[in-house]
């Protein structure tokens, strides 16, 4: 990306350009006097401010800089990452606008992005998983956001021609996927660089999901890219399996912590659940659409069409496996750990914590084509000894 006309902000320089800016004046309801902001960035690469006047919010998200904030000049990451962030967000908003916080503007010399402040009580997904906090939507939820964005940005819907148009676009990611494909994969897992399937979020671990109990949105698609569908879903997925077998850590005597597991396992169980009814129904609803992905001597049979989707669901799910214990691995063993583990304070229980998600990561990758249903995965966590 050209270097001219970006320069990088902080919280005083914030105020200039928000004056200097219409769309985000109005936002604030034209009362510029008093802006608070704050730098509240806590995730591996970019900057975030809350700005909040006396009759409007947002938030600014800046991809300030040209490499990952977490780990220093010595692994370069380009500021181009925020045109595909800002692209995702509003195509994923589309789709799915009641889980996806709406773009209010988008600079692209600045690398930078505005968006609807999530207010608290938001959180964290991941935080408050830590916390033990249930989420009775969650599942609900996700499975619309991934069923709806997954199905509406594949060939299911869409014309060859319209996707193609899409893929090309998006190819322009590059150096993100790149990052991708050193930190989650080596082989044999290398499925993820050569499909193109649908425009995936690219990153959907539980720190790229804000929620209260009757609100989830998703957040930092900057990773986003047209891709493998199990991807996603199996990043939610492994991230709520690591979230688990943390959880003996999180333990202590007011709260043995064992009700809450069997509430993430439920919501495990739910996600994939919903997921696959939500997206077949779409299916069912816009086959006779503008999808190219079938002919339709298939469709008009439905003995052939149950079976395209039953096959169609089977192969998703041993994805989404797959790639979720990818996911897992690379967050116990790669680069980039997580916070369910970090937290974990004293070294052995954190050490027995980790080991038993490895191992079970380690057993889903190689064996998870004899998963028929993610009830069996669940019972196999429930068994591991
Ligand atoms: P990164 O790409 O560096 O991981 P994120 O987009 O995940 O950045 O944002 C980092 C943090 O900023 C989030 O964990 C969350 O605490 C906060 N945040 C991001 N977007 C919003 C938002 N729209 N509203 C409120 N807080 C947000
Ligand atoms: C150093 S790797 C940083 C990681 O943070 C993001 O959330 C992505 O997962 C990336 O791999
Ligand atoms: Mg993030
Ligand atoms: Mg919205
Ligand atoms: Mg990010």
């Amino acid at each position: 990306m050209a270097t001219e006309g970006f320069r990088a902000l902080d919280e005083k320089s914030l105020i200039e350009y928000v004056k200097a800016t219409p769309s985000l004046c109005s936002k604030l309801g034209n009362q510029l006097d008093d802006l608070q902001i704050k730098e509240v960035g806590d995730g591996n690469l970019n900057f975030v401010y809350i700005v909040i006047g006396s009759a409007g919010s947002f938030v600014i998200k800046q991809q300030a800089l040209p490499y990952i904030r977490c780990i220093g000049e010595s692994w370069p990451m380009t500021k181009e990452r925020a045109y595909f962030e800002a692209l995702t967000l509003k195509e994923h908003g589309r789709w799915c606008p009641d889980r996806v916080p709406e773009v209010y503007h988008f600079d692209r010399a600045m690398a930078l992005i505005a968006m609807r402040y999530l207010e608290p009580p938001h959180i964290v997904l991941r935080k408050g998983l830590i916390a033990g906090v249930e989420y009775p939507l969650l599942a609900e939820h996700m499975s619309e956001y991934m069923s709806k964005t997954l199905f509406c940005t594949s060939l299911l819907y869409h014309s060859t021609t319209v996707h193609r148009l899409a893929v090309a676009e998006f190819c322009g990611n590059l150096e993100l996927c790149k990052h991708t494909e050193q930190v989650v994969f080596s082989d044999p897992y290398k499925e993820f660089c050569e499909r193109a399937q649908a425009l995936i979020h690219g990153d959907l671990h539980t720190g790229s999901v804000m929620v209260t109990c009757d609100s989830t949105q998703v957040i930092d698609p900057e990773f986003a890219v047209y891709g493998p569908m199990g991807f996603d879903i199996g990043a939610f997925i492994g991230n709520l399996i690591l979230a688990f077998f943390s959880q003996d850590g999180h333990a202590d005597p007011v709260n043995d912590r064992k009700a809450y597991k069997q509430w993430i396992l439920r919501t495990i169980e739910d996600t994939w659940n919903l997921f696959q009814k939500k997206f077949t129904t779409l299916w069912d609803e816009h086959k006779d659409g503008s999808g190219e992905a079938y002919l339709s001597a298939i469709y008009n049979n439905p003995e052939l069409f149950l079976l395209a989707k039953r096959k169609y669901m089977k192969d998703l799910l041993h994805d989404s496996l797959g790639f979720g214990s990818a996911k897992m691995i690379r967050r116990i063993v790669g680069v980039a750990h997580v916070e369910d583990f970090e937290s974990i304070h004293d070294a052995s229980k954190r050490a027995y914590c980790e080991r038993r998600a490895l191992e079970f990561a380690k057993m889903l990758l190689k064996e998870r084509r004899r998963f028929q249903t993610i009830n069996e995965v669940v019972i196999a966590i429930q068994d591991l000894p």
